[in-house]
């Protein structure tokens, strides 16, 4: 039985990359929505109802856990998908302020994600939940998918937009930035040359396959076979893109499905 993965494009692929490191005997079946990408902008019944049908469509192959690899989605609609399954769902917010928490020593963290992620305040949330006290500052970064999504990791014209987007925030006392959307460890680079090496960038990916890992194996559902499993990978939109940015990323040779 395989996990499966979703995203609203090429982002969730941080989060398969670090499962393939940790897990590397777990076959995963990965559902990329790019005919809808970005999910950021939409209002969140739509985001929620796009979910629901990405998760009905991965059923058919019968995963043992279902991992919402965006944080868009995590942020609207998880509860309503772990209610209506009964295999484990595993989202990437509460796995990234954990990992930001660990991290921080000033307890002063900075959150970039989408215009729905930023706009639900989930960080915040999940942030104070594990220490009530701390400080958080947030800002959504609309122009960052599109970019990643076009496969633009280090184009002059990324590299301008990311400059002027976090030129506020690069102002703000924090040791951590938490990389509240899948796709923003794609421009880490330039994101960390922005805002200084005094500032430690969080990436979701590594937590939340430790998370998976840990429910796993709690419920005795770890793949046990020695064999390399062979990975699904699945688009809705035009697959060409797709496939270059995963397999550069992933480096491995892979076949996706229009
Ligand atoms: N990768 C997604 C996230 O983590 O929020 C969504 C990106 C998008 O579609 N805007």
């Amino acid at each position: 039985q395989a996990i499966a993965i979703l995203d609203s494009g090429v982002g969730g692929l941080t989060v398969v990359k670090e499962v393939m490191r940790q897990l590397p005997q777990e076959k995963i079946i990965y559902f990329g929505d790019t005919a809808r990408t970005p999910y950021g902008p939409r209002p969140a019944e739509e985001v929620t109802r796009f979910t629901h049908q990405i998760v009905d469509y991965l059923k058919q192959f019968q995963p043992k856990m279902i991992v919402i690899a965006c944080n868009t989605a995590t942020a609207v609609a998880i509860d309503e998908i772990r209610a209506e399954l009964t295999i484990p769902v595993v989202g990437v917010i509460h796995p990234g302020a954990r990992a930001a928490i660990k991290t921080s020593r000033t307890q002063r963290i900075g959150v970039i994600g989408t215009e729905g992620t930023i706009k639900s305040r989930a960080y915040e949330v999940a942030l104070r939940q594990i220490s009530p006290n701390i400080q958080v500052v947030s800002q959504a970064c609309p122009s960052f998918v599109p970019l990643v999504e076009k496969g633009l990791f280090r184009s002059e014209e990324t590299r301008r937009t990311v400059e002027e987007t976090l030129s506020e925030l690069r102002r703000y006392p924090m040791d951590c930035l938490i990389l509240g959307c899948t796709h923003y460890p794609f421009l880490s680079e330039l994101i960390s040359s922005v805002m200084g090496p005094q500032v430690t960038l969080i990436s979701s990916a590594e937590e939340t396959a430790r998370e998976i890992s840990t429910i796993l194996y709690h419920k005795g559902m770890l793949a046990t076979s020695n064999s390399m499993p062979v990975h699904q990978f699945f688009c809705s939109g035009e697959p060409r893109m797709f496939k270059a940015i995963a397999q550069s990323w992933l480096n491995e040779q892979i076949k996706v499905t229009p």
